[in-house]
């Protein structure tokens, strides 16, 4: 009966590295995940006891755990991030690289004997669903409850990932060491030949959910480069109309600038006949179907989102997500065991405990949650998630929009000529820095396609993989640009975002359907008047409108320079058909 010798293979080749890991590290314990709701509970009372995470008030939210991260430990940390392929040239301009074997060889040493005392808990896991051809297997060894329980709310964890094992036989290997959180010894470092991740000394969101940024992104990519897909920082949402048309969208933003938001929109009373679900809010798998169709998938199981600001005016779907099952990190707590963020409703608590751990009343100067503090939900909790949001097939994608974090120079919205223009828009992207990694926060970087920290290659070999992705598509996706963030003169967002991105997503939807109207201008297409519906939009007269939607000469010649330096950065692995879209917007400029 059968040949279930392969099967053996796999899981004794997870066997072997775990022995291998621990005869290195020391760990007192090993304890092998199964992702059972018993294990659960169990793990989630021994963090409580291990003041790893403090239980919320469970009559107003069940199943919510706190926690604080170390005050160094707050962000993604780029300059710590390293892809270590064979050549520097294969890791590009953009990333940090790492030779792999000194890298490996530094970080085996900071690990020997680490994880004296302490219990190594193995958690095997999938990105993707169960059943999916594309779905990957990863195993992280990890010596963080607090990691290893956090895991179980962004992955499918346990037995269904080393059942998946005998599928896929290979398995991404993710060794994760808190060690004493020293800034120096602090390592993200990326094995793409070997689908291998080493991180060291942060226990904080992207540095240690290996699955997340590191495997479905950094090495994902690598891997959608050598298979002919792409791996991209986007979002996937559902947009059906009043008719019952469907849309599917995917939308790149950089880090803390609205994937999350927009993922979980609900339109204004206005356009209440439209409705949209969810099926990703940080990472989609691409690829094109046996058709020529564009198709996406979200590899996650939950959502990893930016506390600040949810509130159930910008955002009720995520309100109602964290209401349960939920590990608060880095926000403030209450005297009555409930969580508050900067931007919440209501009038701040009278006192709390900042994200730092001290008193807090709103007299004081700091903020009382940490700009990037973050909730992990299970995606389940969303009160609208598609049901297609674990579909093995993925759903296909009618338009794609960039967009980012720019007080000038970007109107609110634009429309690509056609596939390559549009890939020059996401390649040329800017966006102001936010708290999200670890540097300027304000400052306008290059951030292509939102991947500028997530691209696991050469970024000029990924935009010329764009290109030729683009070639498979028989009838590619429209492509737009957005922009939520313009300011006035008075420093102030000119457009009201949030829910009312509603007027911007319907223009899309119906470009894609050929029911609206485009105007040509030097930028794209861009929605004529009377073409954005802006009733029941007080305030919001053709004037601002006019603001919102400019196109300043002076600023765009600014906007093409920096471009160059991006351009010049890339050296001649840069398409060069985004040279001449460069060129040919100048033109059209002049
Ligand atoms: P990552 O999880 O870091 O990848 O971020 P994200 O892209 O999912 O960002 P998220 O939706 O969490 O939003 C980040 C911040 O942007 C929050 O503080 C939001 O309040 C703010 N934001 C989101 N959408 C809008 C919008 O339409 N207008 C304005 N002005 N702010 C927005
Ligand atoms: C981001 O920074 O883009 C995030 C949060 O989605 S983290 O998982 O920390 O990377
Ligand atoms: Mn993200």
């Amino acid at each position: 009966m059968g040949t279930p010798a392969p099967t053996r293979t796999a899981l004794a080749d997870v066997q072997t590295w775990v022995a291998e890991v621990v005869g290195r590290t020391l760990p007192a314990q090993v304890r092998w995940l199964d992702g059972s709701d018993t294990e659960r509970a169990d793990l989630l009372a021994q963090a409580v006891r291990e003041g790893v995470l403090i239980p919320l008030n469970q009559t107003r939210r069940p199943g919510c755990y706190y926690h604080r991260s170390h005050a160094n430990d707050v962000a993604r940390v780029e300059d710590r991030t390293f892809i270590c392929t064979t050549t520097a040239a294969d890791a590009g301009p953009t990333n940090h690289w790492a030779d792999p074997e000194e890298m490996r060889a530094r970080l085996l040493a900071l690990l020997a004997g680490s994880m004296a005392g302490r219990t190594l808990y193995v958690v095997p896991y999938l990105m993707g669903p169960p059943g999916s051809p594309r779905t990957m297997v990863g195993i992280e060894l990890t010596d963080s409850l607090y990691v290893a329980l956090s895991m179980g709310v962004m992955a499918r964890v346990g037995t269904v990932a080393l059942q998946e094992l005998e599928r896929t036989r290979t398995f991404n290997r993710g060794l994760h060491g808190t060690l004493d959180l020293d800034p120096a010894n602090r390592y993200i470092a990326h094995f793409p030949q070997d689908n291998a991740i080493i991180s060291t000394s942060s226990d904080y969101g992207g540095n240690v959910l290996l699955g997340k940024k590191c495997l479905s992104l950094r090495i994902g990519s690598w891997l959608g480069h050598q298979q002919g897909w792409l791996a991209e920082h986007m979002l996937i949402m559902k947009v059906e109309s009043p008719q019952g048309q469907v849309t599917y969208v995917a939308a790149a933003f950089p880090s803390a600038c609205g994937k999350t938001n927009f993922a979980m929109l609900i339109p204004p009373a206005h356009l209440a006949g439209w409705k949209i679900t969810t099926i990703g809010d940080d990472i989609a798998w691409m690829w094109t179907d046996a058709t020529g169709q564009l198709r996406a998938m979200n590899p996650e199981h939950g959502y990893f989102g930016v506390a600040p600001g949810t509130n159930t005016a910008s955002n009720p779907n995520a309100v109602a997500t964290v209401t349960r099952d939920t590990i608060f990190t880095n926000v403030a707590l209450t005297p009555d065991g409930d969580v508050w963020w900067e931007g919440m409703d209501g009038a701040p608590p009278a006192q709390a405990t900042d994200w730092r751990g001290n008193p807090w009343t709103p007299a004081s100067p700091e903020k009382a949650a940490h700009p990037n503090s973050r909730f992990a939900s299970p995606l389940i909790n969303n009160p609208a998630l598609a049901a297609e949001y674990d579909d093995p097939a993925g759903v296909p994608i009618s338009a794609i929009i960039f967009g980012g974090r720019r007080a000038t120079t970007f109107p609110l919205v634009f429309q690509s000529f056609n596939w390559i223009h549009g890939v020059y828009l996401g390649a040329t992207m800017g966006s102001e820095m936010t708290a999200a990694a670890a540097g300027t926060v304000g400052e306008v970087r290059r951030d292509p396609m939102a991947m500028l920290p997530f691209c696991g290659y050469h970024l000029g070999d990924y935009l010329a993989h764009w290109l030729a992705f683009g070639k498979k598509l028989v009838n590619p996706p429209r492509i737009f640009h957005v922009n939520w963030f313009r300011k006035g003169a008075d420093g102030k967002f000119l457009w009201p975002g949030f829910g009312e991105n509603m007027r911007v997503l319907q223009w899309v939807c119906e470009r894609c359907h050929g029911h609206a109207d485009g105007q040509e201008t030097p930028l794209g297409w861009m929605p004529p008047p009377g073409a954005l519906d802006l009733e029941g939009l007080p305030g919001f007269t053709s004037e601002r409108l006019a603001e919102v939607q400019a196109i300043r000469p002076e600023e765009w010649h600014r906007e093409l320079d920096l471009q160059a330096e991006l351009f010049a950065r890339l050296g001649d692995r840069l398409p060069k058909e985004l040279h001449y879209e460069r060129e040919l917007l100048k033109s059209r400029l002049d």
